[in-house]
């Protein structure tokens, strides 16, 4: 059976990665069963056998796949049916795009929303490590990035304009059916589902409407997922 090294909260069952979710749904739309190893910031070592110290790492027999988007492409190559990229190269090439603007634009506009929270979501082992990597990437401390959350979440919405444009006229980023980029999205938004009850998206948003659609997918996979 597929394995995959997932990072975790102290409660083991608390998973909240971003990348690690994109995987999660991309082994569960191909109907690949994946054992999820809890796996901790400072738990470098375990995942050494990758040459690296970043979750997701999958495990197939003794062949070891780290990067969600590298993942995604060995699940593709390896069971092609149903497919994350159908249509071939060209939808490859459409969702690499839509994981670099989740990388680059969207994850970077949810962590000042959420990142206080997140605090209290790692283990406690992780909580010096998270703290300082952190406040060193942003050049702030965590409170001082979170402060005025409730007035700043309006220009995140805005950063969804493009997503929720798409929504009003597709069900799916894939457009009839979920693919891979869908995945990118969907899994990027379990990141701060898992770790913070602050409002994201009103209700009436397409993009919180399509969100409910992604929960319910492979069996309530997401919507099922443990939250703080
Ligand atoms: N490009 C990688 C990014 C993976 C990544 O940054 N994972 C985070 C967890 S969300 C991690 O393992 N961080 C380790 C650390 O910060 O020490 C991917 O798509 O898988």
């Amino acid at each position: 059976m597929l394995q995959m090294y997932d990072l975790a909260g102290e409660d083991p069952a608390l998973r909240f990665s971003p990348y690690c979710w994109r995987s999660r749904f991309a082994a569960a739309h191909k109907g690949l069963p994946l054992e999820t190893i809890p796996w901790r910031f400072t738990d470098k070592q375990a995942i050494a056998f990758s040459g690296q110290g970043r979750v997701p790492v999958l495990r197939d027999g003794a062949k070891v796949v780290h990067d969600s988007w590298a993942i995604a492409e060995y699940l593709e190559d390896t069971t092609p049916m149903p497919a994350l990229f159908a249509g071939g190269a060209t939808a490859r090439a459409h969702a690499r795009f839509v994981n670099t603007w989740a990388d680059t634009i969207l994850l970077p506009a949810i962590a000042p929303l959420i990142i206080r929270d997140l605090l209290d979501a790692v283990a406690p082992q992780d909580r010096a490590y998270f703290r300082e990597s952190r406040e060193q990437r942003f050049g702030r401390t965590l409170e001082e990035l979170q402060a005025d959350r409730d007035t700043r979440v309006a220009g995140f919405r805005q950063v969804l304009l493009p997503l929720r444009h798409l929504l009003r006229v597709q069900p799916w980023i894939g457009g009839a059916a979920p693919s891979y980029a869908d995945h990118i999205v969907l899994g990027t938004l379990m990141w701060p589902r898992c770790v913070s009850h602050f409002e994201l998206l009103q209700p009436d948003d397409p993009v919180a409407e399509w969100q409910a659609r992604g929960l319910d997918l492979y069996g309530g996979l997401g919507r099922s997922a443990k939250r703080v």
